[in-house]
């Protein structure tokens, strides 16, 4: 197992091809006639799978002898990405299997390349989420996560005459060899039905919540090893089947479609990932799909508890369980009715428990985000937790009063039930007073959980359940894994690979920032990642790019706070520039290649017209003569994590260009000056404190800070919009037809013109162009440029994941690493 560099290599080959060979000709029944890449790469797979299992049964066995503190990490979404690669990685065994796959005649790389992303989530959040675990692994945590195996992750996106065009990514077509099916590891789980009021012969009433229909879930389990280490942790994701195979009396009746049916709809409940991110959407599938995963993961959790015989005042100090974001929030009714209804505690002890247990993590401040459920939606279909939520509510609102006697505003501002027609359950607020303790995800961001968006919550209890936990990322995926070259150049300058686990070791790269052979290797290697970059824009767009221009990418989903409008606007400006030089003008000019990627949800109207403006403006100025390599502009579809490793190592610039106090932390921002690359960016999110780590030589920041955005919407609300000329201008170029039918673009230049521009990309213009300027001038510099993206790459400790698990597991769980030994 973790021994087996003990075994000579000779002997190691021989058995990774025999264990290969095993599986492509028995568990495949492939034979070397037909042994293609797809065929070899779930050999190579298998075998690995093999090696994980051993390790995930090791750690189990440990942790159930030793019984350790668990933190529980639920998330309605994983955005893992490919696995092969990065298990290769953690076990230590990628050169071996490389050797060894070589004297068969395949080559790793191209194996690696078969495999399709599990793709279970949206975008930061998910992608949160698989950092985490990797971290928790690495770390020897002893933790779960819990979510739901979609049977469609997140749409494959295709570019259609420049329109996005959405297709099903039906992920599971050729199996999952990272999943291991647990038909033994399943639980009910009712939706709907009745709650009867039982009056004991003592006059104590009870609940009990029968009827209804039920369904089952059923737990797959994806291995999760830690790197250079034996703890391999567990994703278990819900799938959903019918509670009884078939209704046989209705099959019998020769009512086959009904029963059919009946089937379908239980499985429907996990068949999609919702496709939207930051934006709420009331659709009762969705919070069938949160029930249903609460449900069947308290029940686990529970079991696993239960194994020990501790009274249940021990579940607090057994078990944490932390919520990522609101999706998850019905656990909190959930366990105190699992408590009151069928394990007969008292209302308040069972409180004590729910409260000492769960911990929030909000993701962002956007209001149409916020999550609210209509309470006539979730009465009808968890009647037994809509009595539990307006019981929570009562009870906790009559604390609020008691600490505020006669606030009525204030008691209306707090409730979890928010008025109306008809009223909602706002979930942030019920998380909120179920937990213990509530973060935000980076320093500002923190802040303005507390100051705007909850303040009379901190408020009431007085400052103490509100804190910070800085996001951050895995340095194994996104360093080591996608740029090679640095990772290997970093540990020859370093003297030692301890940098993958210890993000401290990179700030002794700042002793090689002024040596010019350390200069000129790693800018050599940053266009290598340049032209792997072109190849792949080459093979999909057929644009061909220079590796020798300014690398300018943005690349995330795209949302208007995201403002990728202006990014594109900020285009046609430089373009309508260039147009009016001389050639001798613009032989001086940096060139520039600016990257566009990213998914729009299905219904967003505008971030669907901001992509088709993109690839407009990219067909007239990519064919423009006059231009050439000046400036080059290209939409890279269907982003995803295979494609950001790709992407990220090839940036010179990466924008972050939200409007200040809209991006609650990002976390590409982290990646692309990981390896090398520079923000330019608002005062926002994350970016501060990474501006705070690195330097602020060496980031660009340009427009309005947080504080000033509320003053100057609500100018825009009252006054004529004072439009920058040089946007005027720009407008005017698009309205003329410059890049195609005008009419098209109406409505998104009107959320600039008659829209208010809610997110002042008017006010932020001129500086977002003065910034764009100063990165020109600065590119000009070869070695001052060498020296910022070393110091970007060696100021970045701060932001592994590592340090936010650690931050989370000492402050919030209260749990402790639980090393397994190698062998039992
Ligand atoms: C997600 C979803 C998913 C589908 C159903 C409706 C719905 C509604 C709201 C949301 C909230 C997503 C919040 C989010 O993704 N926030 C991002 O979290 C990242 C990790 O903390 C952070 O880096 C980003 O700045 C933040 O936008």
């Amino acid at each position: 197992l973790w021994k087996e560099f003990e075994t000579p290599e000779p002997a190691e080959i021989a058995a990774i091809q025999k264990s290969f060979l095993r599986h492509v000709t028995k568990t495949f029944a492939r034979t070397a006639f037909n042994m293609d890449n797809f065929a070899s790469y779930q050999g190579t797979a298998y075998s690995l799978r093999d090696r994980l299992i051993d390790k995930w049964n090791i750690t189990q066995q440990h942790h159930t002898r030793e019984d350790p503190k668990r933190v529980y990490y639920l998330s309605l979404e994983f955005l893992l990405g490919r696995s092969l690669d990065s298990c290769l990685l953690s076990l230590g065994v990628k050169d071996i299997y490389k050797k060894a796959l070589d004297e068969l005649g395949f080559r790793l790389e191209d194996l690696i390349g078969e495999e399709v992303d599990a793709a279970l989530g949206n975008g930061g959040l998910g992608r949160l989420a698989a950092c985490y675990m990797d971290s928790l692994a690495t770390l020897d945590y002893p933790a779960w996560g819990y979510g739901i195996r979609y049977n469609y992750g997140i749409f494959k996106q295709l570019i259609v005459d420049g329109y996005q065009t959405e297709f099903p990514d039906y992920w599971l077509n050729f199996g999952n060899p990272w999943e291991i099916e647990r038909l033994d590891v399943s639980y009910e789980v009712r939706f709907r039905g009745y709650v009867n009021k039982v009056t004991e012969e003592d006059g104590t009433i009870s609940y009990v919540w029968e009827g209804g229909e039920k369904v089952v879930a059923v737990a797959y389990d994806v291995p999760i090893p830690g790197y250079g280490t034996m703890n391999t942790i567990n994703i278990r994701l819900w799938s959903a089947k019918p509670a009884r195979e078939f209704d046989f009396a209705m099959f019998n009746d020769g009512n086959y479609d009904k029963a059919v049916e009946e089937q379908k709809s239980a499985e429907n409940i996990t068949s999609v990932l919702y496709p939207n991110d930051n934006h709420m959407v009331g659709k009762i599938l969705r919070l069938k799909q949160q029930y249903l995963f609460v449900c069947a993961t308290l029940q686990d959790a529970i079991r696993r508890f239960k194994k020990t015989n501790r009274p249940w005042s021990d579940f607090p100090y057994q078990v944490s369980i932390q919520l990522n974001d609101t999706h998850p929030t019905l656990g909190i009714p959930e366990l105190q009715r699992i408590l009151i209804d069928e394990e007969g505690l008292s209302w308040d002890d069972a409180w004590d428990i729910v409260t000492k247990t769960f911990s929030f993590t909000n993701h962002t401040v956007l209001p149409e985000a916020l999550e609210r459920w209509a309470v006539p939606l979730v009465q009808d279909l968890l009647p037994r937790h809509m009595m539990i939520i307006f019981d929570i509510n009562l009870f906790f609102l009559q604390k609020v009063e008691k600490k505020f006697p006669g606030d009525r505003d204030r008691l209306r501002r707090m409730s979890i039930i928010e008025e109306g027609h008809p009223q909602n359950v706002r979930m942030a607020f019920l998380a909120i007073v179920g937990s213990h303790t509530v973060n935000g995800v980076a320093e500002l961001h923190s802040n303005l959980i507390k100051n705007v968006i909850f303040t009379d919550f901190v408020e009431y209890y007085e400052g103490n359940k509100f804190t910070n936990v800085t996001n951050g990322i895995t340095p194994r995926r996104w360093l080591h894994q996608c740029n090679p070259a640095l990772s290997d150049f970093i540990t020859q300058k370093l003297g030692s690979d301890s940098w993958v686990k210890d993000l401290e070791q990179l700030k002794k790269l700042k002793e090689f920032v002024d040596d010019p052979a350390v200069q000129k290797q790693w800018m050599a290697i940053k266009r290598q990642n340049k032209v792997r970059l072109a190849d792949y824009i080459h093979s999909i767009t057929s644009i061909q790019v220079s590796p020798d221009s300014l690398f300018d990418i943005q690349v995330k989903r795209i949302h208007e706070y995201k403002r990728q409008f202006m990014n594109i606007l900020g285009v046609i400006h430089r373009y309508l520039r260039l147009k009016k030089m001389t050639p001798e003008q613009k032989a001086k000019e940096v060139p520039r290649l600016v990257v566009f990627a990213g998914k729009s949800a299905p219904g967003y109207f505008i971030a669907k017209l901001v992509i088709k403006l993109i690839n407009s403006v990219g067909e007239v100025i990519n064919n423009d003569p006059e231009i050439g390599d000046v400036l080059k502009v290209v939409f890279i579809p269907n982003y995803n994590v295979s494609l950001a490793e790709i992407i990220i190592p090839a940036s010179d610039i990466s924008q972050h260009i939200s409007t200040a106090g809209t991006e609650a932390s990002g976390t590409s921002n982290m990646k692309f000056v990981l390896n090398g690359g520079i923000i330019l960016g608002t005062v926002d999110g994350a970016n501060i404190e990474i501006g705070e780590e690195i330097g602020e030589d060496n980031i660009f920041f340009f427009g309005v800070k947080a504080d000033e955005v509320e003053d100057i919407r609500h100018l825009n609300r009252y006054r004529k919009i004072e439009m920058d000329p040089d946007l005027r201008n720009v407008l005017d170029a698009i309205e003329k037809g410059t890049f195609g039918d005008p009419k098209i673009f109406e409505p998104l230049v009107a959320t600039l013109t008659v829209g208010g521009d809610y997110y002042l990309i008017s006010k932020d213009f001129a500086s977002y162009i003065e910034a764009q300027a100063d990165a020109d001038e600065a590119y000009k510099d070869k070695v001052g440029w060498a020296k910022k993206s070393i110091l970007c790459t060696a100021g970045m400790s701060k932001f592994s994941s590592d340090r936010s698990i650690n931050e989370y597991a000492e402050k919030i769980w209260k749990i402790k690493p639980c090393s397994v030994p190698a062998t039992l």
